[in-house]
């Protein structure tokens, strides 16, 4: 019964046609000053990404209790750069980087983040928080810890004049703003039988690694990494296309889009495509296209060989001149060059497009997008354009 979310001023199951502001923006005086009482034996304690200490902690309460899939087979093992990376964008803010840490022994034992996006609904854009990284030590958990964590986040998100903020999770609470599936497509397809990611079925195996084979170049001409000087191209490509064709968008500042996804080592794999020279031998035109990818490996919980499965996601793009399915075969192409066993997506954007050219199945997981404070009617996965990693 949401003893909780119903307390917190987010959209109903029920109210499917409201848009805009659930509560008022409350004045400094509604703003409760001093921090959320924890249970005894425990203190809050902001996490600083840029300590290698501190980072270290939290990579390891995360690795050993963050998000699992239903049957335990696999846990998200974000590296301590991926986390470092993901917290301090740029404007990122120190006090929403928030720890709990046991009293007697220093160590962190709870985490929720958030880090400044611009997030636009329909004609709307809010400077808001993306919240992620809510994680509670299996030891500590159903002792409604969470929503202390969520409601000393909130305290110091409206200390600092916002009161919106986006969030995704597996689960199903009040009330999704959309909720989409993951998508697979194999890169290693025996590796991902071994861990017991996919089960081949009745299928020949020499037929299944026939069709997901892939060739070792991508075809397209002036495919390339992104460089630094790329940065307003990319940034002025994907206002474009966010603005045209999406409902529930980010939109990035030149130094967010340096931030997010200029090539960063195992972590970030970000292409361009340029226009073709104007004449023979001359220099590429502009920028038409770009596609990106992450890496978060999940550990294999349990098994006797396989420490991690490497992961690529599907992180930003935009297509003007090569076909999505193109680009995404070239980010393919890369992710399998590069060591990874498997290219994961949601069915967001333009994705749905090219599941079926691309050998992409449907996956089990679902993922829910959320807003706080900001009603919203539902918004079909292919009109969003939001990826938390
Ligand atoms: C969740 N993921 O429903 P009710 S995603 C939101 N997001 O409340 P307890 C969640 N709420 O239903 P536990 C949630 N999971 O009774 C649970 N809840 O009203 C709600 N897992 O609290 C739940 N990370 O402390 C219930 O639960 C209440 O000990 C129960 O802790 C939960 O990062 C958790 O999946 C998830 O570490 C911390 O299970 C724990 O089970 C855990 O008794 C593994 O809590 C890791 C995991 C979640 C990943 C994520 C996004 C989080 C968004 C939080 C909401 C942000 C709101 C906006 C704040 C800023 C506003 C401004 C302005
Ligand atoms: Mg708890």
């Amino acid at each position: 019964d949401h003893k909780f979310w119903k307390t917190q001023p987010v959209q109903d199951f029920d109210d499917p046609s409201a848009f805009g502001p659930i509560e008022a923006d409350k004045t400094p005086e509604e703003i409760r000053p001093e921090p959320y009482k924890l249970p005894a034996g425990f203190q809050w304690s902001d996490v600083d990404m840029s300590n290698d200490e501190q980072s270290k902690e939290l990579y390891e309460l995360l690795s050993g209790n963050y998000v699992e899939d239903g049957d335990a087979y696999f846990r998200f093992d974000y590296s301590r750069e991926f986390l470092q990376w993901a917290l301090q964008p740029p404007g990122f803010v120190p006090e929403w980087l928030v720890g709990i840490r046991l009293i007697n022994t220093g160590r962190l034992v709870a985490f929720i983040s958030g880090v400044p996006m611009s997030i636009r609904t329909n004609e709307v854009t809010h400077r808001m928080p993306a919240i992620n990284f809510l994680c509670i030590h299996k030891k500590l958990r159903s002792k409604r810890l969470a929503p202390v964590l969520i409601k000393e986040i909130t305290r110091r998100v409206h200390q600092t004049g916002i009161f919106q903020a986006i969030y995704t999770a597996g689960v199903r609470i009040p009330r999704p703003v959309s909720s989409v599936s993951y998508y697979h497509r194999p890169l290693n397809y025996q590796k991902l039988m071994d861990v017991g990611f996919v089960h081949p079925g009745t299928q020949l195996l020499s037929s299944i690694l026939r069709q997901y084979r892939l060739p070792k170049t991508v075809a397209l001409p002036h495919f390339r990494p992104m460089r630094p000087e790329d940065v307003p191209q990319v940034t002025a490509l994907w206002a474009d296309a966010s603005a045209t064709r999406y409902n529930l968008t980010a939109e990035f500042t030149e130094e967010e889009v340096a931030h997010s996804l200029i090539p960063r080592d195992k972590l970030v794999y970000t292409y361009v495509v340029e226009a073709p020279p104007a004449t023979a031998g001359g220099a590429p035109g502009p920028i038409t296209d770009m596609v990106s990818f992450y890496s978060l490996p999940s550990l294999c919980l349990g098994h006797p060989v396989h420490r991690t499965l490497n992961a690529a996601y599907l992180y930003y793009y935009v297509s003007t001149a090569t076909p999505v399915a193109d680009l995404v075969r070239g980010a393919l192409i890369e992710a399998s060059n590069a060591g990874f066993d498997v290219f994961n997506c949601l069915d967001i954007m333009t994705n749905s497009e090219f599941f079926s050219q691309l050998d992409f199945g449907v996956g089990d997981g679902t993922l829910n997008f959320y807003l706080y404070n900001w009603a919203m009617p539902t918004v079909p996965g292919g009109k969003v354009s939001v990826v938390l990693p």
